[in-house]
C-alpha cells in the first residue's frame, strides 16, 4: 500500500471540479485517507514548489497556487503514485490525453486543475508539508 499527495488547484476548485476529481479517484478503486480545503500561504507555496525556484514561471506559479482555496488530499492504494500521475495526465493540458483529468478539463499549462506527486519521495515530502 502506498500513498500520494493529490491537490485540486485554485482553478479546479473555482470551476467546481473537486467532486469530479474525487469521483475519478474513488471509482478507480483508491481511497482518500486525508482531505482538507485550505488556502496556501506564500511560504508553503515556495516550499512545495522549491524544485522550480529557478524557473522563469516560478513567480506566476506561486501567485496562482495562493490565489484561492485548494483541496489537498492523501490518496492510498497499490502503486498509487504512478497510477494517479497517469490519471492526471502530462503537465501541458493541450498534450494531455483525453480521458485524463488535465486532458479532459484544461487548456493552459499554468492552470491545469491538479497537482500530483511525481515519486514516492515527493509524496512523502508533500504529505508531511500539507498534513503535519
Ligand atoms: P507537474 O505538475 O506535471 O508535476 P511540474 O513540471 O512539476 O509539472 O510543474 C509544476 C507546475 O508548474 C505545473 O503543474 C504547471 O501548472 C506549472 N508549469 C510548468 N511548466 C510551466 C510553464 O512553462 N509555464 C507556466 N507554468 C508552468
Ligand atoms: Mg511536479
Amino acid at each position: 500500500m502506498s500513498h500520494t499527495f493529490l491537490m485540486v488547484k485554485p482553478d479546479g476548485v473555482a470551476r467546481g471540479l473537486t467532486g469530479e476529481v474525487i469521483s475519478r479517484v474513488e471509482r478507480k478503486g483508491y481511497s482518500i485517507s486525508r482531505l482538507k480545503k485550505m488556502t496556501i500561504s506564500d511560504e508553503l507555496a515556495r516550499e512545495h514548489y522549491g524544485e522550480h525556484v529557478d524557473k522563469p514561471f516560478f513567480g506566476e506559479l506561486v501567485s496562482f497556487i495562493t490565489s484561492g482555496p485548494v483541496v489537498a488530499m492523501v490518496v492510498e492504494g497499490e502503486d498509487v503514485v504512478s497510477t494517479i500521475r497517469r490519471m492526471v495526465g502530462v503537465t501541458d493540458p493541450k498534450e494531455a490525453a483525453p480521458g485524463t483529468i488535465r486532458g479532459d478539463y484544461a487548456v493552459e499549462i499554468g492552470s491545469n486543475i491538479v497537482h500530483a506527486s511525481d515519486s514516492d519521495e515527493s509524496a512523502a515530502r508533500e504529505i508531511k508539508l500539507f498534513f503535519r
